[in-house]
């Protein structure tokens, strides 16, 4: 169905500096306020007819901060998250009015396929990167937008919104931290209402404390602005943008604003003072800006204005209802993006090096940042330091601070900004200075990277190097195995390489992906000993599980460390109860390739399934139900399931030898299976 024409006044989404106090910029002000307002009011109305499901969030009261702020911007350079404050500024940005109310009416035509609601999306092509709920989140990822823009050459801005309650998140804190150290072009916005849903500012921010001198304690600068006065705070906050342009540094702006219509479409407002409604509906701009308009003389173009834009809206309102529902067919395989092109790697080095898996991962690192330009490879101690585990050892003297750099300890901030620069051409690789402590980045990791191509199409090419695993004494914290906790969340890929060479192949494999990909690094492996590593063009069999050796008693699944352990084991059986094993290492472990699995098990009827990760909920439960689902009536006798123990990862020797699976171990529970 077409679109119907937009009303000429908004075809003018910018406004320049220059403009500001003319008669005409104050015209597109109210027209594009008016329109956001009225725009707001009818999907609360719809709401309520039931038409929109899920939860409105009015921006009713914040149009004299986002609008001004929308118009001044670049949108052809520019990068923003909006809030769910913000219809003003999506409608601004980008889109048919028709595009955003298919958003909300969650129909076959809505940008972001109805997978996506109401005020969640945005226009990633445009660098509107859309919100996730998560308050605070999104501002990494203007960051790591702006950066690549800079990166690229592009005096682009970043504009990271959010609203007082979300100043209290650590993600906040974090950002300003890293924006400040990178000295990143980026404005801070604090839509301050002075209210987080039903929570006053006075619960929120310690008496006497003001949010925009948290400015001085990151070394940036801090100004206060009032967006109940749009014309006054459209003149500043277009100094504030030409500034950060011409000199790129973060600055921090608390901007006094309005929320008339409470938290939410089901928000009954009970909470609110006497009178405090009241004095809210007085400081609304719209009203102040058409008197002034009306000084003006312009009383009838103001008028034929007004209708013009609101019979727009019913036009649009009508043509959206009207759009198909969404199919579930459209479901399938929307959870990845498609498979990239292989890149046109240089066929070196040619001849084999004899390496150990942290050298052979420096050298997939090496060749990626030689012939790669959009690589990045950042990490807490990675650049003169050489990373914790030397993994990065050199890098920074050979590919020089802009594209080796170490950050901060701020594993949230620092995965977000990841994903803004993979949003934008880059392609980033993090290392985690231990596995452990991508806890820290889940959110940023499973919640926004993992979903980002489901929610909005676009990819998210980053690759998180995670040194994992026990055995080296290292207790609780730096012992982990994840690879259940992120694979339970959809939209990660998964490679967990056991030799120098998978490792070299895994990490190019990964890299070329257009989805995150965890890239899983045992500890234990790192120096276990060297052998050939060159460039292998069969690099992207890593994902699928390698066959070590042929056997007919059972199928034996492993990875990681354990794939050593288990071929030892198997190999001593072998000798002693005359019994041979498939031994398969998996590789990947998202997605599951079991195709060559499954053949096994139909020709030895036996599994064994071995991981390092905990039992209960751990991985092999998942490899153990698929494949008992499909081969059930193959099988001769019960899988057996081998494990850690459900239990933190102990500190002693003693205790931790007892809590992994061992060579040992495995040969004792192997044996008692066999009966
Ligand atoms: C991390 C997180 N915790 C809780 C929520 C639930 N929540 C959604 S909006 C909101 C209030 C946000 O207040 P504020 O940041 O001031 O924005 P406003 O709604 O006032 O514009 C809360 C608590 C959330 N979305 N994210
Ligand atoms: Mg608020």
């Amino acid at each position: 169905m077409a679109f119907p024409t937009t009303p000429a006044i908004l075809t003018q989404r910018d406004l320049t500096p220059a403009e500001l106090g003319s008669d005409d910029a104050l015209l597109r002000l109210y027209a594009w306020m008016f329109y956001s307002r009225t725009t707001d009011n009818r999907i609360l109305d719809l709401f309520r007819q039931g038409l929109i499901k899920g939860t409105v969030a009015g921006g009713q009261g914040n149009e004299g901060l986002i609008v001004p702020l929308a118009l001044l911007a670049d949108k052809s350079r520019d990068v923003v998250s909006f809030t769910h404050r913000d219809l003003g500024g999506h409608l601004i940005w980008s889109g048919h009015l028709c595009d955003h109310l298919n958003q909300y009416f969650a129909n076959s035509g809505s940008p972001t396929k109805a997978r996506e609601g109401n005020v969640h999306r945005g226009d990633p092509a445009n660098r509107s990167y859309p919100m996730i709920s998560h308050l605070g989140a999104m501002l990494s990822n203007v960051l790591g937008g702006a950066d690549s823009q800079r990166r690229h050459g592009v005096p682009a801005v970043g504009f990271a919104l959010f609203g007082d309650g979300g100043s209290s998140t650590g993600d906040i804190h974090e950002c300003f931290n890293l924006a400040a150290i990178l000295s990143l072009p980026v404005v801070f916005l604090i839509e301050n209402n002075r209210y987080s849903y039903s929570t006053p500012i006075s619960e929120q921010v310690a008496p006497g404390a003001e949010l925009w001198q948290r400015a001085a304690g990151y070394g940036i600068e801090g100004r206060k602005l009032d967006a109940t006065d749009p014309l006054a705070f459209a003149a500043e906050i277009a100094g504030v943008i030409q500034q950060v342009r011409a000199k790129p540094r973060p600055v921090l702006v608390e901007v006094n604003t309005l929320r008339l219509r409470g938290h939410a479409a089901y928000d009954t407002c009970d909470y609110l003072r006497p009178g405090e409604q009241d004095g809210f509906n007085a400081a609304d701009p719209l009203p102040k800006l058409r008197a002034q308009l009306l000084q003006t003389g312009r009383t009838d173009a103001v008028t034929a204005l007004e209708t013009e834009l609101k019979d727009f809206i019913e036009t649009c309102i009508q043509i959206s209802l009207n759009v198909a529902r969404p199919d579930p067919a459209s479901l399938a395989d929307s959870v990845y993006a498609p498979p990239s092109e292989p890149l046109p790697w240089q066929a070196e080095p040619a001849a084999p090096q004899l390496l150990n898996q942290a050298q052979a991962l420096n050298a997939a690192l090496r060749k990626i940042l030689s012939e790669r330009p959009e690589s990045l490879v950042l990490g807490q101690d990675i650049a003169t330091y050489g990373g914790a585990f030397k993994v990065t050892d050199g890098l920074l003297a050979d590919f020089g601070r802009p594209r080796v750099f170490n950050t901060p300890l701020a594993e949230s901030a620092c995965t977000g900004y990841a994903t803004g620069l993979a949003l934008n051409g880059h392609r980033p690789i993090e290392e985690f200075q231990f596995a452990d402590f991508s806890t820290e980045a889940v959110t940023q990791i499973g919640l926004n990277a993992g979903t980002y191509f489901f929610r909005s199409g676009a990819r998210v090419p980053v690759v998180y190097r995670l040194p994992c695993g026990g055995g080296l004494t290292m207790g609780s914290f730096h012992s982990q195995e994840l690879e259940s906790l992120f694979l339970s969340l959809p939209g990660l890929k998964a490679l967990y390489p056991s030799t120098p060479q998978d490792a070299f192949n895994a990490l190019l494999a990964a890299y070329e992906d257009n989805n995150p990909v965890l890239l899983f690094e045992h500890k234990g492996l790192y120096r276990r000993g060297k052998s050939p590593v060159a460039w292998d063009p069969a690099y992207r069999d890593v994902w699928q599980p390698s066959h070590l050796r042929g056997g007919d008693f059972a199928t034996v699944v492993t990875y990681g460390e354990m794939v050593h352990l288990a071929v030892e084991a198997c190999d001593y059986l072998a000798g002693e109860y005359e019994k041979t094993f498939d031994i398969f290492d998996l590789r990947a472990l998202a997605p599951l390739n079991l195709d060559a699995i499954r053949a096994s098990l139909q020709r030895t009827h036996r599994l064994v399934v071995i991981h390092e990760g905990r039992r209960t909920h751990g991985f092999g439960a998942e490899l153990v139900a698929r494949l008992t689902e499909e081969h059930f009536f193959d099988l001769e006798a019960a899988p057996l399931r081998i494990a850690s123990l459900d239990m933190p990862v102990p500190f002693a020797p003693e205790l931790e030898h007892a809590y992994r699976p061992t060579r040992d171990s495995i040969i004792a529970k192997i044996a008692d299976w066999i009966g």
